[in-house]
């Protein structure tokens, strides 16, 4: 039968979609259960994301953005003139642009995001607004080395901005790759600028990731109805309940989906067994001390150049320089 379902199930068409059942397929079949959290960002879920950031209790973005607003002026004059603006993951340039704003004439503005199409988009549209600026969008995984434009590679330094926490959804020895690999592609003497959620009071950060709304839970219950899209799932949704706490001995959010009965699930026609109460970790948000971070970092080779946060210390913007 199971032999007979898995022939019938339709077979991933792309190599993005091979990567979702490989992960899908392996990440159900571990113990513990997991799927990475990469996986939440499909149309539905990169929606709800954006109402995430606009919710009362999830304070990351607007506390950002507000410190952005308010040191702008002060975290622009690490960025020298001419140099390379180059922005990891930058999604919608929402952030660069109060930055762009604040800082000096530059060589280039480098969008870099995994998502092809969407970078073209908002750096088009990026470029209407900013007509002086050379934007130069490039599609690369920004967890793995990539090519710079020439122009940035040509400018006389390179400054790194990383905004958003994403860093917290990274497990700390990915995030140290992460600042091996920004180093690299900045090279010598340049500047990373790093948004990063701060360690705070478990109510608080527990509120952030369980909404009274309810989006949170629909963001995290999108990934079983993206497999069962994607990967001829059968996942009932309301069979499945969203768990999320802090867990102050990891300094970190997890996101769990937690099964609430005894039940088997098929995907791509293979089976899985649920205990009730089984729960599938879904996502990892570190949250860090100025400190914590900047130890990361110096133990890749950056050194701290400074540090902005806002009144209640919620958020930090941390920047970071490599030595000549
Ligand atoms: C994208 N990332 C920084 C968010 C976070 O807070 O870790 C993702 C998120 N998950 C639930 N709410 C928001």
């Amino acid at each position: 039968m199971v032999a007979l379902a898995r022939k019938l199930a339709p077979l991933p068409q792309t190599a993005e979609a091979t990567a979702f059942a490989t992960d899908v397929l392996a990440g159900l079949g571990a113990t513990p259960k997991t799927v990475p959290a990469k996986y939440f960002y499909d149309g539905a879920g990169s929606q709800l994301f954006e109402r995430i950031t606009e919710l009362p209790e999830y304070y990351p973005t607007r506390t950002e953005m507000r410190i952005l607003r308010d040191e702008g002026a002060e975290i622009a004059r690490l960025i020298q003139s001419g140099a390379a603006l180059v922005e990891f993951g930058s999604g919608s340039s929402k952030k660069a642009r109060i930055l762009l704003r604040a800082a000096p004439p530059l060589a280039a503005y480098v969008p870099v995001d995994i998502c092809g199409e969407m970078v073209e988009q908002e750096a088009a549209e990026l470029q209407v607004d900013f007509p002086q600026l050379k934007v130069l969008p490039v599609t690369a995984d920004i967890c793995f080395p990539f090519e710079l434009p020439a122009e940035a590679k040509a400018a006389p330094a390179r400054v790194g901005f990383f905004p958003g926490s994403t860093i917290g959804n990274f497990e700390p020895h990915e995030a140290a790759a992460f600042l091996r690999n920004a180093a690299k592609i900045l090279g010598a003497g340049s500047t990373l600028i790093i948004g990063a959620d701060l360690i705070k009071d478990t109510e608080i950060l527990n509120a952030a990731y369980n909404d009274k709304d309810g989006v949170t839970a629909k963001f995290n219950l999108n990934l079983l109805a993206r497999i069962n899209r994607e990967l001829a799932g059968n996942f009932k949704l309301d069979t499945f309940e969203h768990h999320a706490f802090f867990n102050r001995e990891r300094n970190r959010i997890e996101m769990h989906l937690a099964s609430l009965k005894r039940q088997k699930v098929k995907v791509t026609g293979e089976c899985f067994d649920f205990r009730a109460g089984e729960t599938i970790h879904t996502e990892n948000s570190y949250k860090y001390s100025v400190e914590s971070l900047g130890a990361l970092a110096c133990g890749v080779g950056w050194q701290p150049a400074g540090v902005w946060t806002d009144k209640r210390k919620y958020f930090s913007i941390q920047a970071f320089k490599l030595a000549e």
